[in-house]
């Protein structure tokens, strides 16, 4: 069957919850993907980074081989090989007490969620059924109905109410705001490091820390929701230590899974993830022996190819090149490390259509709102590949300036 074909069935078929490109992709490796047509493309946005040490990797195809022909599910009525040495693994390398496994990343936000406020309860007092949660407009952690109760974008909350209370919003990158929305009642604040679907949203250096700062002086826990700017995405391992800011818990996800399985996680210390007691929380999949040995070869793929530092100076590199671009459509070139956003003028007709070129031109990446192109290509990629992508995107952006 031809790309036409696949098309058709997916819309007989499939929910409509997705507009994606019309590309039919049905082999990957690397940093390239092709399509049912035989088309090759550049996937420039590695799954939402969930792809970050690229596709296919062979050391994580091995593990996850391995595995499956030994263990893949046991669940946590019984205890496995794998999940204790991937929650060391993962304790050690975050630097963190202790960890608790879950599947997706929206998974790993409500348990931060629960355990927030399960601490605000136990832990400060906070008269029961009270507990606030602090998050930031733009904010985007996930689609179930709790974290859509937080969102501020109507597209993600429209027809799906009523909403789970205890969310007051603030503005992205203003501490000030965030100081005066506490009360006596707030348990947490949860902020993406780098508001990534928001457009690429970077704070003001010294952000982070005067949130941490704020979050010590009040006794409210600091969250750092590093799903998509984590596990090296932005240049370091995870994006708050471009700050002094070591938040108390962080939740991460995508790219733990190495690009093939779904695996995600909340690490904290001890007075904070020991509020949890047997039977309080739980997931039949979390912890699962395949995900955690696909888990721990991802990690290990991403320390010993040291992917965090190639994708600080592939990031740097390519930045610079963008940079030279000279089109009138162009408003901003933003990004750190390998997550990088270009802002368009409304003017330029949207960021859709640029992707549609670009995909048109052998190059995958998505728009991010209405203007934002989102350039997110896996770690491991190198200067040849960025020049022949960089030359497709000014081919591209010189086309559509008339
Ligand atoms: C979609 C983008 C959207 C995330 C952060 C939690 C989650 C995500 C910072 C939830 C997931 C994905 C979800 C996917 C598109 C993509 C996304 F930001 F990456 F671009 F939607 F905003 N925190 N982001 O980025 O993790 O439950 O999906 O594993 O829902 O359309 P998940």
């Amino acid at each position: 069957m031809n790309t036409k074909q696949y098309i058709a069935i997916e819309d007989k078929y499939g929910a409509h919850n997705y507009h994606p490109l019309d590309v039919v992709i049905d082999k990957a490796k690397g940093i390239w993907v092709w399509d049912v047509d035989g088309r090759k493309y550049i996937d420039f946005l590695s799954a939402y980074s969930a792809v970050n040490q690229g596709h296919n990797h062979p050391r994580i195809i091995k593990a996850l081989m391995a595995q499956a022909r030994r263990l893949t599910l046991t669940s946590r009525a019984f205890r496995n090989d794998q999940w204790p040495l991937l929650a060391k693994e993962l304790c050690q390398m975050a630097g963190f007490d202790m960890v608790l496994p879950m599947n997706s990343g929206a998974e790993a936000v409500e348990t931060a969620v629960k355990a927030a406020r399960k601490w605000g309860y136990q832990k400060k007092g906070i008269a029961q059924d009270q507990a606030e949660i602090i998050v930031c407009q733009n904010n985007f952690h996930g689609r179930t109905t709790t974290v859509i109760s937080f969102s501020t974008e109507p597209l993600y909350r429209r027809d799906f109410g009523p909403f789970t209370p205890g969310f007051p919003v603030v503005p992205f990158g203003d501490a000030e705001a965030l100081e005066r929305a506490i009360t006596p009642n707030t348990a947490a604040f949860l902020v993406e490091p780098i508001q990534a679907e928001a457009g690429i949203l970077i704070p003001a250096p010294g952000y982070l820390k005067k949130v941490r700062e704020i979050c010590t002086k009040n006794n409210v826990l600091f969250i750092a929701d590093e799903i998509q700017t984590g596990l090296g995405r932005t240049g370091k391992l995870f994006a708050f230590q471009y700050e002094d800011a070591r938040p108390d818990m962080i939740v991460i996800g995508k790219s733990l899974g190495g690009g093939c399985i779904p695996v995600s996680a909340v690490l904290a210390d001890e007075p904070v993830m020991g509020v949890f007691k047997p039977g309080e929380h739980g997931s039949t999949f979390g912890g699962n022996p395949l995900a955690c040995a696909v888990a721990r070869e991802a990690l290990r793929v991403i320390k010993e190819e040291k992917l965090v530092a190639n994708a600080a100076k592939m990031g740097a590199y390519f930045m610079k090149k963008l940079k030279t671009l000279k089109s009138r459509h162009i408003k901003d070139v933003r990004g750190k490390g390998l997550l990088i956003g270009v802002e368009l003028y409304p003017e330029a007709g949207g960021a859709r259509r640029y992707c549609e070129t670009l995909a048109a031109a052998g190059l995958l990446c998505k728009e991010t709102h209405d203007n934002v192109i989102r350039f997110a290509p896996p770690l491991i990629i190198g200067t040849k590949d960025l020049d022949w992508a960089f030359g497709r995107i000014a081919e591209v952006f010189a086309k559509l300036e008339n």
